[in-house]
């Protein structure tokens, strides 16, 4: 019995849909041939998020916290390579890009100027947002969404250039930063605040302020709270998802199209647990395609065996950095959280292998596990344990499989939930008793 290629359709997104629905229905186009140009399609496609470029543009007025969210979302210290200078409060003309470290061709941060000042006038309340425009109309039509930034005094010219970007269609997003800041603040100055209200209220309180304070410098439209986020930029505060930036996340994702969001998940680090389900379902949303691949040159079981390792691979290390559970982001986790780095590492291990005994007998499995490790090159010394772990119950699966597509989705699926189960007990133990 072969996979019917409506089902496989079926979890292609609407452009994909387009292209194979009209060869599925037309007449005299036979099924396997179908599914050879899904594969082929697949084989190519399985990386095509590589060819995509995400562009982040920001604004906002001087001493919000641009520059030191511009570096934390890029995984970035404030005095490491490449970061932005940060408490800089001379004002600037030019548009600065500032790609993220680990794939600068595909996502880009760019902060524009907030000013644009005349020759010879220097007086900012002259602002022409025409003059702007033709200077920096063109780099904002490349930017796919719009973060305004505020620390509660936005500035009319921020305002300006948020609209223009609202009416080029562009998503904008409000980002009121430095909340720790605020939130200490607020204990030292009003301590009986929390005797009855509590940091949410807060934040609410923030979120109203921020939306009354846009309309008051000339927001035209409506703000949705759900579009103002309360954050703080520090870096800890961002990898670990304090506050709204787990929601903030959630809606640039939703700002963007489904290759793009493979390019943040694979590429910016995100420990935060409440956005461990949208990485999930951003992966099963390309789960097909990877099958597809995996199975490329025949959906015979085994004659495509060759080609599973290969694919397989590619998605198993995309899950991984997904998931923060590769050793550079173990360390890091372990390094701000203040834990041992071998007990964390030694933890996830662990967790990894809970549950994973497979239908078929141990030794029988370990054999092919080491052949497909082999294969995959993964067999090194510092990844071993961890990654033979969570291969175990795929290859099990595997052995068994009387399709090779339809069972590799299952596998694929059984790998995304077991790393969202891993990386949701890896924040869990890892900032048990942290102060972070
Ligand atoms: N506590 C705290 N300080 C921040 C935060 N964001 C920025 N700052 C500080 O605020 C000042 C201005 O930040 P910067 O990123 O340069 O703002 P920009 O002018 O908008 O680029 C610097 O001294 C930063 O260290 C934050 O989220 N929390
Ligand atoms: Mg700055």
């Amino acid at each position: 019995m072969a996979t019917p290629p409506e089902e496989i359709i079926g979890q292609m997104n609407e452009e994909e849909q387009g292209m194979f629905r009209s060869l599925a229905t037309a007449g005299g186009v036979k099924k396997a041939e179908i599914l050879k140009k899904i594969q082929t399609y697949a084989a190519e496609n399985m990386e095509a998020w590589k060819n995509q470029k995400v562009c982040v543009g920001i604004v906002g007025d001087p001493g919000a916290g641009k520059s030191t969210f511009i570096n934390s979302i890029r995984g970035l210290k404030p005095k490491a390579p490449g970061a932005a200078e940060v408490g800089v409060t001379h004002t600037t003309e030019v548009a600065t890009d500032y790609p993220h470290p680990a794939r600068p061709d595909n996502l880009v941060f760019v902060d524009f100027p907030g000013v644009l000042l005349e020759k010879g006038s220097g007086d900012q309340r002259d602002f022409d947002i025409q003059q702007y425009l033709t200077k920096f109309g063109e780099k904002m039509e490349q930017c796919h969404v719009f973060l305004v930034f505020s620390s509660g005094r936005i500035q009319h010219n921020a305002v300006q250039i948020g609209m223009k970007a609202r009416d080029m269609g562009k998503k904008v997003l409000f980002v009121r930063s430095q909340f720790d800041k605020d939130l200490a603040d607020k204990q030292n100055d009003d301590p009986e605040y929390f005797d009855d209200k509590t940091e949410a209220d807060l934040m609410e309180e923030l979120r109203q302020d921020y939306i009354k304070v846009l309309k008051r410098v000339g927001w035209e439209g409506e703000v949705n709270p759900k579009d103002v986020f309360i954050i703080s930029g520090r870096l800890n505060h961002v990898l670990k998802g304090s506050w709204d930036i787990p929601k903030f996340r959630k809606s640039v994702f939703e700002s963007l199209g489904a290759l793009q969001r493979m390019v943040v998940i694979n590429t910016c680090r995100d420990f935060s647990k409440a956005t461990i389900k949208e990485r999930g379902d951003i992966y099963r949303s390309n789960m097909w395609k990877v099958a597809m691949a995996a199975t490329a040159g025949s959906l015979v079981p085994y004659a495509g065996a060759a080609a599973i390792p290969g694919a397989l691979a590619v998605a198993y290390k995309e899950y991984k950095e997904g998931f923060g559970l590769t050793e550079d982001a173990v360390e890091q986790l372990a390094m701000m959280t203040k834990k041992n780095p071998g007990e964390l590492k030694q933890f996830l291990s662990f967790s990894l292998l809970a549950g994973s005994r497979g239908p078929i007998g141990d030794n029988e499995a370990l054999a092919v596990v080491q052949a497909i490790c082999n294969g995959l090159g993964l067999l090194t010394a510092a990844a071993v344990d961890q990654t033979v772990d969570i291969i175990f119950p795929v290859i099990g699966a595997l052995v068994t499989a009387p399709l090779a597509y339809g069972i590799t989705t299952k596998v694929l699926n059984a790998l995304i939930s077991r790393m969202e189960d891993c990386a949701g007990q890896l924040f869990d133990y890892a900032f048990k008793e942290s102060a972070v």
